[in-house]
């Protein structure tokens, strides 16, 4: 059952033996290789190079083994700590009423050094905010969806043959050591067809993915930096969480390798930030306690423009 499984991995009154998790590290029977288009993007090795696998028990469930480039992982480290958790995105700290005057989050915990405040960020939504009470979407609760993150997701999109795709909706999670994410399935959007893009960078999530049911077993799997996760067809549906996260064992966003970036104008700044060394340092010193996830999903139907 998924909820045994959760409980397992989370314990840390226990060893806990993670021999049976997935890891894309190595070769595995469980995973079939598949064919993708070949395409350039930013941010990305070119797309021959990717290893594309669908988990064999799990049908639609798809994942990508770091395909992108270092400083494509520095990219989305930068916009998820310092733009995607500022207002108008709402976010977790925005309900507490010591935090819940704190605009730019990023830089109040850089100027003051606060390591309290640092860990109290746990979620920021754009787009459609996810309403965590009534798990609706609504027209009211919107703001503007990042035009970076939409596009990334559709040239995923294409590249995997899911075709016309549109971002409407992204939880950005952030984990510390002893995060976990409960047990939960994703069906607040109209649309369930769409496709769930899910990426991480920093620390190593174990993943955990179980059936339609809560009652169904559940496979668990290593989520290294940089990992794409799609959430396709039958998979889409399924119940998932974070038991635990494991220090990484490579940090792949430490070192820059200097390939042409062909970086989409108007984000230049971005750029200049993921390639200077001191500017980037709090966001390394971040990744290196921490994970993010930006989860992206399409909410409304083909031809429908509103809730
Ligand atoms: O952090 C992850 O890998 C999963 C996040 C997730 O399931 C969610 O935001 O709904």
């Amino acid at each position: 059952m998924f909820k045994d499984s959760f409980k397992y991995y989370k314990s840390r009154s226990q060893i806990v033996d993670f021999s049976q998790v997935l890891d894309l590290n190595k070769d595995t029977p469980n995973l079939k290789k598949i064919d993708i288009k070949s395409e350039t993007y930013f941010g990305f090795h070119p797309t021959h190079t990717w290893e594309v696998f669908e988990v064999v028990a799990r049908p639609g469930l798809i994942i990508i083994k770091n395909p992108f480039t270092n400083v494509g992982q520095r990219y989305w480290a930068v916009r998820c700590l310092q733009d995607y958790s500022k207002r108008p995105y709402k976010r977790n700290i925005d309900s507490v009423k010591s935090t819940a005057d704190i605009d730019d989050w990023w830089q109040v915990c850089n100027v003051t050094g606060d390591v309290e405040l640092l860990k109290k960020l746990r979620w920021s939504t754009l787009g459609y905010h996810h309403n965590w009470d009534t798990k609706y979407y609504s027209e009211e609760h919107k703001t503007e969806f990042p035009e970076d993150l939409q596009n990334v997701t559709k040239f995923l999109s294409s590249v995997l043959n899911f075709g016309n795709y549109s971002a409407e909706a992204a939880i950005i999670n952030y984990y510390h050591m002893d995060s976990t994410l409960s047990g939960h399935t994703d069906h607040s959007e109209p649309n369930l067809n769409a496709p769930l893009f899910s990426f991480s960078f920093g620390q190593t999530a174990v993943f955990l993915i179980g059936g339609k049911l809560k009652e169904d077993s559940a496979i668990s799997m290593f989520l290294r930096s940089g990992d794409i996760l799609v959430m396709s067809g039958d998979s889409r549906l399924c119940y998932h969480g974070v038991p635990r996260i494991i220090n990484a064992d490579s940090r792949p966003w430490e070192s820059i390798m200097h390939i042409k970036d062909d970086m989409p104008k108007g984000y230049e700044h971005i750029l200049k930030i993921c390639k200077d060394e001191k500017l980037w340092t709090c966001f390394g010193d971040y990744l290196t306690h921490s994970r993010i996830n930006m989860n992206v999903r399409q909410v409304l139907n083909k031809d429908q423009e509103s809730l």
